[in-house]
């Protein structure tokens, strides 16, 4: 199944009648307020987000995986799939390899492959959370955490063995998230399984090449139910703090205990310069890796508010690198990253219509009720004509999910690949 130009045209060519006055009436709306609607749809045109490539299955719990049907199997499959997205979207021009679940078998093809789709390789990602066939030490008991030296030893390796193959790909940062931790009291020294996870990092950081970033991310528990060696944002700073310059903390939405502020992490980590990477998905409960915006959509407008504040006032922040990491157990993977795509895009762009003018003078003035005034203001406007607007001149469809069933890709998929589930990953 392959979406051609022609397909978009076509799809195109039908336009929703309000469209235009939408937007029309937005450009009057945003012009009162000093903001130019062309500016805004360059910029949410200009967004990418990767796709990590263990989310084009029918992912599970422990409970059970429920196959979608038409699952890609192989890493050139899984291109494809993002190219689909990608074609429809224009918004999703990268995707995150998982180590070992997706090592490449000939680099120049599959980066032929990813160049036709016009997908980027983005950071690559270790898997020191199980045990590989054939691997001579376990993880049981922790991987850069443990007491075991050949443990360790290996899930370092590992992890210089990941970079080597994403700087073939072109890559140019390494995500480590680590299971490390304990299930009881007593079964690990908490400051012994630190050093530990420091050092080995140190080493990590030492084997990457000099134009390489480091996120390094952090969850307050699970598989482990006691502790976690990375648990806080503040342990994964302090660890990229000891690593050097180009460590970052990286912040996944689901890894937060309830009623975190995340915003004020990413306000925090910014004006220190280390927010490195993102991981969007949404929850109610823990890291429940739900469609993005589904829950909780003004906790992510709030987020991208900082987010765009960071991005406009603190140049000693990288442009950080913005993965999805959701997994789909009931609906279609690829409308599912659409939806996360498309709720992305709508919070990053109610965060750059924040007229933060008046809202710097509202604060200042301590002014709360016009704070809230000015911020709600931007959340409630629906701006999901410049959205359409910015996919219609990317070269994408208006319409992503309506296209993606008017052109029954799904079906296409199963015709191709059957209905077995053959997904790797979580
Ligand atoms: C862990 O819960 C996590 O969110 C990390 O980001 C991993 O990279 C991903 O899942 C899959 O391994
Ligand atoms: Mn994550
Ligand atoms: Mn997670």
């Amino acid at each position: 199944m392959k979406i051609t130009q022609q397909h978009i045209a076509d799809l195109n060519k039908v336009q929703d009648a309000t469209y235009q006055a939408e937007l029309g009436l937005l450009e009057a709306k945003l012009g009162r307020k000093g903001i130019n609607l062309q500016d805004v749809i360059n910029k949410v045109a200009q967004f990418q987000v990767a796709i990590p490539s263990w989310a084009l299955g029918a992912g599970g719990t422990r409970f059970g995986r429920f196959s979608y049907g038409g699952e890609p199997s192989t890493l050139e499959q899984k291109l494809d799939d993002i190219g689909l997205i990608h074609a429809l979207t224009k918004s999703a021009g990268a995707v995150s390899l998982h180590i070992p679940w997706d090592i490449p078998q000939d680099y120049k093809a599959i980066k032929e492959l990813a160049q036709s789709h016009d997908i980027l390789f983005d950071a690559v990602n270790s898997n020191t959370f199980q045990d590989q066939a054939g691997a001579k030490n376990s993880y049981k008991f922790g991987s850069l955490c443990s007491s075991v030296d050949a443990s360790r030893e290996q899930a370092v390796q590992h992890n210089l063995e990941v970079i080597k193959i994403g700087d073939q790909l072109g890559s140019k940062s390494l995500t480590v998230w680590l299971a490390d931790g304990s299930n009881f009291p007593g079964q690990r020294n908490f400051q012994t399984g630190l050093i530990h996870t420091e050092d080995s990092l140190k080493k990590i950081y030492a084997g990457m090449p000099d134009d390489w970033k480091l996120f390094i991310e952090y969850k307050p528990y699970e598989p482990n139910f006691y502790s976690t060696v990375i648990q806080d944002w503040g342990t994964s700073f302090m660890l990229a703090n000891a690593c050097g310059e180009r460590a970052y903390t990286l912040v996944d939405l689901g890894h937060h205990l309830p009623n975190t502020n995340i915003e004020q992490i990413v306000a925090t980590l910014m004006y220190k310069g280390k927010l490195g990477g993102f991981h969007f998905n949404d929850s109610k409960y823990g890291d429940d890796d739900l469609t993005v915006g589904s829950i909780k959509p003004y906790a992510l407008f709030l987020i991208f508010n900082e987010l765009v504040y960071g991005m406009q006032n603190n140049p000693q922040n990288p442009y950080p690198a913005w993965m999805i990491d959701a997994s789909h157990n009931i609906k279609d993977p690829l409308e599912d990253l659409i939806q996360s795509l498309e709720a992305i895009r709508i919070a990053y762009a109610t965060a750059l219509l924040v007229d933060q003018d008046a809202l710097k003078a509202a604060q200042l003035d301590n002014d709360v009720a016009l704070c809230q005034e000015l911020l709600q203001d931007a959340y409630r406007t629906d701006v999901r004509a410049i959205l359409k607007a910015a996919r219609i001149q990317s070269g994408a469809v208006a319409d992503p999910i309506a296209a993606y069933r008017s052109l029954a890709v799904r079906s296409a998929l199963i015709n191709e690949r059957g209905t077995a589930s053959k997904a790797t990953g979580l």
